[in-house]
């Protein structure tokens, strides 16, 4: 398995590339047991609020421009930051890592992603004494639809952690998936991915990081009545009064497995909550 995702994603044309043209590290670390979800099927069922109310925000794709790297990081930081697609690589090397996926909807996957720690970048703001949590907002790309359908759209997708869970180091901030940069779908130009929490926490188009002293409000909680609280940890032992969450079914191959605690990732997490 491994010897093949080397192989799978040899040089990568990407935002994050290397100068020289260099392979990403692969972070083996992190590498997940089952077979990769194929590409075609993951970039099919893609929620994006801002842009659709439906699954199919891959259709809406070649209507739309991805806007190059642009991330700010303010609130409470001693240095805040604007980064570009450079900055980000002078920052960490690019890494890959094969992450399990999980949506709340009760569906899974398994997904290369192409990226550096978010750690990285917080630690470049130096995160002040009385930050402790972060804040991530979405610059979606615009979308080219007629006002009346835009009107029931989100304007921007709001998300957070804690200052800790955003420390992790499986924290991640990709550029991009399955061997080239993000499709508009899964959140070109940069995404956040956090694997082992309900994929509504890994915000799609990221643009904007905010550190704050007190707990920021979060889309799907704001939209969803019955969304599951703040932290959002993958576990099957918590009910979900839509969805059952004691298995998940994987995309692509329809296998039905036992969802996992942390979604797999308690090994790097439960220390979090302990
Ligand atoms: N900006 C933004 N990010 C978002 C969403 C969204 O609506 N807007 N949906 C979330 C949800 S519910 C899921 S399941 C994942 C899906 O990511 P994928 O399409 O890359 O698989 O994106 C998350 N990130
Ligand atoms: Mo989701």
């Amino acid at each position: 398995m491994l010897a093949a995702q080397r192989r799978l994603h040899g040089a990568w044309p990407s935002a994050l590339a290397a100068p020289a043209d260099r392979a990403p590290l692969v972070t083996p670390r992190f590498s997940v047991e089952s077979a990769l979800t194929d590409e075609s099927v993951a970039a099919r069922l893609n929620p994006y609020l801002e842009l659709t109310r439906g699954r199919d925000a891959h259709r809406l794709a070649p209507t739309l421009q991805a806007a190059p790297v642009r991330l700010a990081i303010g609130g409470l930081v001693e240095r805040p930051l604007v980064l570009d697609a450079g900055d980000l690589r002078r920052l960490a090397p690019p890494e890959e890592r094969v992450y399990r996926q999980r949506c709340v909807e009760g569906w899974a996957a398994v997904v290369p992603w192409l990226g550096i720690p978010l750690a990285s970048v917080l630690r470049a703001a130096r995160p002040r004494p009385d930050a402790r949590y972060v804040r991530f907002v979405s610059a979606p790309p615009q979308p080219l639809l007629a006002a009346d359908v835009v009107a029931d759209l989100l304007v921007a997708y709001e998300e957070a952690l804690t200052l800790p869970e955003a420390m992790n180091e499986l924290t991640f901030l990709a550029t991009g998936i399955y061997g080239h940069d993000l499709p508009l779908q899964h959140g070109a130009p940069l995404r956040l991915v956090v694997p082992w929490k309900y994929a509504h926490k890994s915000v799609k188009a990221l643009a904007r990081i905010e550190l704050t002293a007190t707990r920021p409000a979060t889309t799907w909680s704001a939209l969803h009545a019955d969304a599951v609280d703040f932290t959002a940890n993958v576990d099957p032992n918590v009910p979900h009064a839509r969805w059952p969450q004691h298995s998940e079914k994987l995309l692509g191959t329809g296998e039905i497995r036992p969802t996992q605690p942390f979604n797999g990732y308690g090994e790097w997490v439960a220390h979090l909550y302990a």
